[in-house]
């Protein structure tokens, strides 16, 4: 097993992961830009590196400092986090050639996945279904119109190197296509560096359903159950629950199967999460990613497996002491992501946290690095807190989020909190009906 490893990130992440190595007896070394020189992650790691000035591009998107960083210290190992570096290809290559491991997927399955066109067709050959659609590029307008024939409209136009939602192009009628499709292309040359393009048969109302997956580097692979992220505004994610309100479990155990047979085929190794729309009972495969996911906590609770030690065990080699009859799936967990944000214009609120209290008590946990006295800066992702509530019901589970959000104070800067304490008491929510597009609603009517 390791001795120490680098942490390539900040925030809540990089103390989740600090966690892990420390019930492992891992030494961490923490590494920081200027501007968080007095984070929890740095206080908390046996040793912290400062790699760089606030920009992100300066300091934990600095690949020379990192390696540097984790020479000087002596780590054998560097976990990338989430976001940051942690799905770059070139990093996780850089990494291994400089003698460190990569904790995290092998460089090729990263970049096969970051490839959308690539992905997708490997996805519909390891089994999984797809989205009617484009098989392969798009480039010309005859081609554009042969596909459209097959597909129908109305049609969603994505970017390869896009993802995430960056770069689609929905197009309702036969007469906008050629000109979509231009855009689409120019629009993708220009934010992407690439102009390959795909086609798709667009779904009008799925819900966003993800499954983990962990694999061991001897070929064992595993699920551990699905979340449910489809409430998200403008792509990103507000809250997310596991299992999904809109699965029952002969789904669960059929979309969980297909994921763990396609992973084993592709020789995956690992945490990853297969991303799927679901629309009339049927899954089509979205994208996959190559990384932890913020929203890992769900999983965690209701498995009560904990994702980052695996990620690390299978990464120093050992094989996943799992097997699939053996993960059980106990209860309902949801989690309520808290941004330093306007809770109505979503405007960003970096600043001096001057009073903060978390909520605690049977079933509620905090991931933060918030203190009193800590100053948020202005230069990252505005993620400062995840609230994750376990039940043994969806029911007690909603009963608790309502509570512990009640106790949750975090002053001086504007948050999410009322949002979410807003959002549980609505009947959909309750309900557990909502699709992709209903957050965005609701907080369109509540603005008016
Ligand atoms: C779609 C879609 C509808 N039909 N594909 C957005 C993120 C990227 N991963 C793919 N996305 C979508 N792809 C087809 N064929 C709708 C979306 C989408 C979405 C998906 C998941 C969660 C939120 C979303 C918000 C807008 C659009």
């Amino acid at each position: 097993m390791f001795e120490k490893i680098l942490i390539a990130n900040r925030g809540e992440i990089a103390l989740r992961i600090h966690r892990a190595c420390r019930e492992m007896g891992i030494q961490t070394v923490a590494v920081h830009s200027t501007a968080d020189a007095d984070a929890m992650h740095v206080r908390l790691a046996d040793e912290s590196v400062c790699i760089g000035p606030p920009t992100s591009k300066a300091s934990y998107l600095n690949m020379p400092a990192l390696l540097s960083a984790a020479t000087i210290t002596g780590a054998d190992a560097i976990h990338p986090g989430v976001g940051f570096l942690s799905e770059n290809a070139e990093f996780a290559a850089m990494v291994e050639e400089h003698g460190f491991v990569f904790i995290g997927p092998k460089p090729e399955h990263i970049a096969l996945m970051g490839d959308k066109v690539a992905a997708k067709r490997a996805a519909h050959e390891l089994g999984l279904p797809v989205v009617p659609g484009s098989p392969d590029a798009v480039t010309t307008e005859a081609e554009a119109e042969r596909v459209a024939k097959d597909i129908g409209y109305p049609i969603l136009i994505k970017a390869s190197a896009g993802g995430g939602g960056r770069g689609m192009k929905l197009v309702h009628e036969p007469e906008d296509l050629a000109r979509q499709l231009e855009l689409a292309r120019t629009e993708a040359r220009a934010n992407f560096g690439s102009d390959v393009v795909y086609m798709e048969r667009f779904l009008a109302h799925p819900r966003h359903i993800e499954v983990q997956i962990l694999a061991d580097s001897q070929g064992n692979a595993v699920h551990l159950g699905e979340r449910d992220c489809s409430l998200q505004r403008r792509h990103q994610k507000l809250v997310e629950e596991a299992p999904s309100p809109a699965l029952n479990s002969e789904q669960r155990g059929q979309i969980g199967a297909l994921a763990v047979q396609a992973i084993g085929e592709l020789g995956y190794q690992s945490a990853g999460t297969i991303e799927f729309l679901f629309e009339d009972g049927q899954f089509y495969f979205m994208e996959m990613n190559t990384r932890l996911q913020v929203e890992h906590p769900v999983t965690e609770m209701i498995t009560g497996i904990d994702l980052v030690r695996e990620q690390i065990r299978v990464a120093a080699g050992l094989p996943l002491d799992l097997r699939q009859e053996e993960i059980t799936f106990s209860g309902h967990a949801i989690e309520c992501r808290i941004n330093a944000e306007h809770p109505t214009t979503f405007a960003p609120s970096p600043g001096t946290v001057s009073d903060y209290h978390a909520p605690g008590g049977l079933g509620v946990r905090v991931d933060s690095g918030l203190y009193s006295g800590y100053r948020v800066p202005p230069q990252y992702d505005s993620l400062i807190a995840k609230l994750i509530v376990h039940g043994q019901t969806r029911n007690e589970c909603l009963m608790r989020l309502r509570r512990a959000l009640e106790e949750f104070v975090i002053e001086g800067v504007d948050t999410t909190i009322p949002l979410h304490r807003k959002l549980i008491a609505e009947t959909d929510f309750i309900n557990g009906i909502y699709d992709i597009a209903w957050l965005e609603h609701y907080v369109d009517a509540q603005n008016g």
